[in-house]
């Protein structure tokens, strides 16, 4: 597959995406879009790929939707790229296999909200994440209002969403928005170490562990532990279940193969 905005590679079962628009500090705009949901259904497909990072590179994550690309859409233009984009988003949230999210620089707007659809977020020091679309005189139209509430309660989501604010690393970490700070360097070492201990796992296991989790930030908690019990009981057909129960005991590693 042909990129023109991102950049991909695959490096022992790890796929690593890195948006790449450094002219306009990896603004989101409609090529972009169409990209990332080609490659994450390509993705999606790879048996061979168990984890997955997405980072916008060395200096920036992404300053947001493209603001030159969105100045003169009408409603019927915001609504399709707004629907493009939220499928987008939904496929990485949904996405069968765990996503990273390495955040170096900005991560604002849209960039944020990429950043909030994957399941596990770390930044380099110096990481700035926000909501500004506010100062736009537009809301965020990409989960920024329902993954950031659920990530981080509606306190900080409302004060966030309604001023406009910007939050450094420090307070992202301490309203559970980022879960590692770690210095520049060593952010994508980190996201990979992270991603190879996730590749080790049984992707059978993984899939339901992120699925239940899913699920149940949008029921109420006697649906979200009955799906939990019900994926719990499914396990018990894969012989994942069986390899890392026999592993335990005779004092070895597992070796899961998904099924
Ligand atoms: N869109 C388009 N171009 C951008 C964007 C953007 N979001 N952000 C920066 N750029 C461009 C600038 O226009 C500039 O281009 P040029 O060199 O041609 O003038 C270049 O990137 C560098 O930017 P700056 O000169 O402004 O760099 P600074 O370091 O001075 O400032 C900031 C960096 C603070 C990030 C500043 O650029 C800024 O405030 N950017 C806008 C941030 C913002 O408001 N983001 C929200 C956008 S709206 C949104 O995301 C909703 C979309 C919903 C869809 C979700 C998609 C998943």
């Amino acid at each position: 597959m042909e990129l023109n905005t991102l950049l991909y590679e695959k490096d022992s079962g790890i796929g690593v995406i890195t948006l790449n628009r450094p002219k306009t500090l990896n603004a989101l705009n409609d090529e972009l879009i169409k990209e990332l949901s080609i490659l994450i259904d390509n993705i999606s497909e790879d048996d061979e790929v168990q984890a997955v990072i997405i980072s916008g590179g060395d200096k920036v994550f992404a300053a947001g939707g493209d603001i030159a690309f969105m100045l003169n859409a009408g409603p019927l233009m915001a609504e399709e790229f707004i629907e493009a984009i939220r499928k987008t988003v939904d496929k990485i949230d949904h996405l069968d296999k765990p996503v990273i999210a390495a955040v170096n620089g900005l991560a604002l707007g849209g960039g944020c909200e990429l950043a909030l659809a994957c399941d596990i977020r770390i930044a380099a020091e110096g990481a700035t994440f926000g909501q500004p679309e506010i100062n736009l005189g537009i809301i965020p139209g990409a989960g920024g209002t329902q993954r950031l509430t659920r990530t981080v309660g509606p306190g900080w989501a409302k004060h966030m969403v309604m001023t406009g604010m910007l939050i450094d690393t420090d307070t992202a970490f301490k309203i559970g928005l980022i879960t590692k700070i770690v210095p520049k360097d060593q952010l994508m070492n980190e996201a990979k170490k992270i991603a190879k201990v996730l590749a080790t796992k049984s992707p059978i296991a993984m899939k339901e562990a992120k699925r239940c989790i899913n699920y149940g930030m949008n029921v109420d908690l006697p649906s979200g532990l009955t799906h939990e019990m019900k994926s719990w009981v499914f396990l018990f057909s894969t012989e994942d279940q069986k390899e890392g129960m026999k592993a335990f005991l005779e004092k070895r590693k597992p070796m899961f193969k998904g099924i």
